[in-house]
């Protein structure tokens, strides 16, 4: 196997003999054959399009396949062999052709033969690189045009744009300057697609708003609920109304607690733990069920294997999984099963509810803060938490920002912080928390409106992003950012693998992209100190 589309790969280069996730050679290999199908599929598709012809099946599968294949989603090749064969279906019915083998062993040496590596050999590595940075762009697209979807908006266009993009991929002589084009033109796509999700949320559930979220025990029966998934929370509240169990959300459901429509219901009693990669030992000490509704899982301890389930695309072999009907019954009754909290621990509680609906709320004030001199700088410290060392660098950035700044935060990154007390200025908690990772939207919403109130450009703005990535929503996130010509970003902990010193160096010359150094010398850069 090789794979290198997260950031805790293997020695900074690739996961070859086994994923540090926990993906095995044979996933990777039907991962890296899925996605070769839906490449096929997608040439297809864009034909058809460019045709005229409707081509809903293959929207819907490449869509789901991609997300399927992100960081922490599947890990069964049993169901993921599933998904080819489905996938091969509709390509023959799309004209297309496809030897399918009839064995999961002969599906597998297929994929190792469409891997990475055999790419870099006839491509290179600079050309393989991009194309993977375009694929991982589309996987975190993907998986946020799923959520939209889930929620009933979907856009046409970005159907059209992944069957086009996907389809160039198969290209077998692209240039450096044709894949930065698409490169960029992802993260455009992604602004769409991080909009339609926004107004999927809002519309749905109304606009956040700042509220002050439990982070202790109730006494009781309990189901911990992570992942991204606002619909799947909202089902199991529903279901479990009247029964005596508390819901907790956990990683990057936390934000939900902002929602009129989700923190209604009086059993959505707060949030426990942290981002995702603590959950072994998080999940372990629950006394309760545990619902998974997307990434990130990692490989279940037995300990609590009979009690956490998942649900969406989301998949571990022998967990079980909660199908498109959605009754959370099993799920319920496991909580019932367990042994909930014995007591109720005194209230401690974190804000978040900060989207670009509260935020633009207290413009004025923000403004006047600003000219006055009382709020100085902005840093966005946004982006995945993750297990390898060097995180620190955000707690420790996060805590030397001086006390006439603020702090934005989104995605599971902030638990390395948000616990910290950072006050206010003048009444603003200089700590506002805008929501999950494809919340950035509202980021760059808040962005936009400032640089107009203030009569300049977004890279103008005293503004600093900080970015921290693990898998690849962040990678689309980052190009949604470049797209808009966002200058001087600096990103850590490491920079991907996939990323050429070629490539780099595109970035650097183009838009001032930087790794992230040393707590002192990255904030001294940023004030213009
Ligand atoms: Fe984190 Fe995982 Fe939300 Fe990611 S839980 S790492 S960027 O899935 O998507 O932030
Ligand atoms: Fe390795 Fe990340 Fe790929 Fe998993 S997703 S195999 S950890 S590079």
């Amino acid at each position: 196997m090789f794979c290198y589309q997260c950031e805790q790969t293997s020695q900074a280069t690739g996961c070859t003999a086994f994923g540090v996730c926990g993906k095995d050679p044979d996933t990777a290999a039907l991962q890296d054959l899925l996605m070769q199908i839906c490449k096929k599929i997608s040439e297809k598709a864009h034909a058809k399009r460019l045709a005229g012809e409707a081509t809903r099946e293959a929207d819907l599968f490449v869509t789901e396949g991609l997300f399927t294949t992100v960081t922490n989603v599947n890990f069964d090749p049993k169901d993921i062999a599933g998904i080819i064969s489905r996938g091969v279906a509709l390509l023959k019915e799309l004209g297309g052709e496809w030897e399918l083998p009839d064995t999961l062993d002969g599906l597998i040496s297929q994929g190792e033969k469409v891997g990475i590596e055999s790419r870099m050999t006839s491509l290179g590595e600079d050309i393989t690189g991009l194309q993977e940075l375009i694929l991982y762009g589309l996987k975190g697209t993907a998986a946020y045009a799923d959520h939209a979807f889930v929620l009933g908006k979907e856009d046409d266009s970005v159907y059209a744009f992944f069957h086009e993009a996907m389809a160039f991929l198969l290209n077998p002589a692209p240039t450096v300057d044709e894949l930065v084009a698409l490169t960029l033109k992802v993260g455009e796509v992604n602004l769409t697609v991080m909009g339609l999700l926004d107004a999927a949320n809002t519309g749905t559930y109304g606009h956040p708003v700042p509220t002050p979220v439990r982070i202790t025990p109730v006494k009781g029966k309990a189901i911990l609920v992570s992942g991204h998934d606002l619909k799947d929370l909202e089902i199991l509240l529903k279901q479990t109304e009247g029964k005596g169990i508390n819901i907790y959300t956990h990683g990057e459901m936390l934000p939900c607690h902002g929602y009129p429509e989700l923190k209604k219901y009086p059993h959505l009693v707060g949030n426990y733990g942290g981002a995702w990669q603590d959950q072994r030992s998080e999940f372990e000490a629950f006394p309760g069920a545990i619902l998974m509704t997307t990434n990130c899982i990692q490989k279940p301890k037995e300990n609590y294997k009979a009690r956490i389930f998942t649900t969406g695309l989301v998949q571990w072999p022998g967990v079980e999984h909660i199908g498109e009907e959605k009754d959370f019954t099993p799920v319920i009754e496991a909580a019932l099963a367990a042994e909930g909290f014995a007591e109720t621990e005194e209230e401690k509680t974190i804000l978040t509810g900060f989207g670009h609906n509260a935020v633009l709320g207290v413009a004025p004030q923000v403004i006047d803060a600003v000219k006055s001199g009382a709020l100085k700088h902005f840093f966005l410290i946004g982006g995945c938490d993750g297990a390898k060392p060097g995180r620190n660098y955000y707690t420790d950035f996060a805590e030397a920002v001086p006390d006439d700044c603020a702090i934005l935060t989104l995605a599971c990154g902030k638990f390395r912080f948000n616990k910290l007390d950072f006050g206010d200025i003048g009444g603003i908690p200089r700590l506002l928390d805008m929501g999950q990772c494809n919340d950035s939207y509202s980021a760059i919403q808040v962005a936009i409106a400032l640089a107009e109130a203030f009569e300049c450009g977004v890279n103008d703005l005293p503004l600093s992003m900080i970015l921290s990535w693990y898998e690849q929503k962040a990678i689309c996130v980052l190009l949604t950012l470049l797209h808009l010509g966002i200058k001087d970003i600096k990103v850590g902990p490491t920079l991907p693998a996939f990323i050429t010193p070629t490539v780099l160096q595109v970035l650097i010359d183009n838009f001032n992209i930087a790794p992230v150094t040393t707590v002192e010398d990255d904030m001294k850069e940023c004030l213009g100190a």
